[in-house]
């Protein structure tokens, strides 16, 4: 009651539009796989909205950010083009990457977006060097690199963190934890605490935090940003949180309990952040329509994704890094 009552209304509930309008453009990424207009995997992040949230609005635009397979909502926030990540999504021109990336490799260099990344744990050391570069540079940008728990049990988790604590470089590390590595339980294969005690381990800072709390990660993510600006190297936020749907847009997720699955969406980041701010006084109307509009816009998004071009041929080696000529080699 007394927190709900010293919130500030305005900035949360621009907070909750935009975790709203991440699950409505993953709802309409979902219903156009079923349709068979998306080319290639989608992995939701629906239940995972305040990490991408409550770290985003506390970055400037010039600040580089990598993410994972999962990454729609990190992208969205960070502030990219909805329609143009449609699009890649939908493999049509105009996409974030010309549509030859898909939903694993939306990259947008304008808002700072280095890219997500289908290898699992491979964002951190490129993080790590992205963070290096600006270093050298001077520059008062930082970089935030957000990866799954499952991550934190592969080698380049441990190379990218010792590397940015010898050279104290500008990196909020993120382990966005949501339980699950793909379709297994992480604690079954992670000897130890995990994220924050390996990080500590290194010498980094860990903060844990209730990724489904969008005030707390919010006030986590600004304390954290605010000190890696200041200089003082990488810290790790390890935000616990819950995937409410499967693995992928098609999984139907059978390995885990629907009781466990019905408990964690009333504790969905959007149900509690909507019930704060019902209890500090605004509108349920007005929270209604962020959601309507919310999936209004998504819906319509998906439609003028589905009716955009097909690339140009002519530029299916473009921007690519393979030079001369890649097809004849390959066969
Ligand atoms: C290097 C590598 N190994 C395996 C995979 C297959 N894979 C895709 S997602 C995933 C699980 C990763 O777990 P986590 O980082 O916790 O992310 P989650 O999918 O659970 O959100 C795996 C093993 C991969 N993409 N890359």
């Amino acid at each position: 009651m007394t927190q709900a009552a010293n919130i500030d209304t305005e900035r949360l509930t621009g907070l909750l539009q935009l975790m709203q309008r991440i699950r409505a453009f993953e709802q309409a990424a979902i219903a156009a796989q079923k349709e068979g207009l998306v080319l290639g995997a989608i992995h939701p992040s629906i239940g995972q909205e305040a990490v991408a949230a409550g770290i985003c609005t506390n970055l400037e635009q010039a600040d580089l950010m990598l993410s994972t397979h999962r990454g729609h909502g990190h992208t969205l926030a960070k502030g990219a083009d909805p329609l143009a990540m449609m699009r890649e999504l939908f493999g049509r021109a105009g996409g974030t990457c010309g549509g030859k990336g898909g939903s694993m490799h939306i990259a947008d260099f304008g808002v700072g977006m280095l890219g997500a990344n289908g290898v699992v744990g491979a964002n951190i050391p490129i993080a790590t060097g992205a963070a290096h570069g600006l270093k050298l540079q001077g520059s008062r940008q930082i970089v935030t690199c957000i990866f799954g728990d499952g991550a934190v049990n592969r080698g380049p988790f441990l190379e990218g963190l010792n590397w940015a604590r010898v050279f104290d470089l500008p990196v909020l590390f993120v382990c966005e934890d949501n339980g699950f590595s793909a379709t297994t339980r992480t604690a079954t294969m992670t000897g130890g605490a995990g994220a924050g005690a390996r990080a500590q381990s290194i010498g980094i800072p860990a903060i844990e935090v209730d990724g489904n709390d969008l005030m707390a990660v919010d006030t986590a993510a600004r304390a954290a940003i605010n000190d890696i600006r200041a200089g003082m190297g990488p810290t790790l936020l390890h935000a616990k949180t819950y995937r409410i749907t499967g693995h992928t847009a098609v999984d139907p997720a059978t390995y885990r309990p629907a009781e466990e699955v019905e408990a964690q969406q009333a504790n969905c980041p959007i149900a509690r952040l909507q019930s704060a701010l019902t209890l500090a006084g605004v509108e349920a109307a007005r929270l209604a329509a962020l959601h309507t509009e919310a999936l209004h816009e998504m819906t319509d998004i998906a439609a003028q994704a589905q009716a955009t071009d097909w690339p140009d041929p002519a530029l299916a080696y473009a921007d690519v890094q393979d030079v001369g000529n890649p097809a004849e080699r390959a066969f």
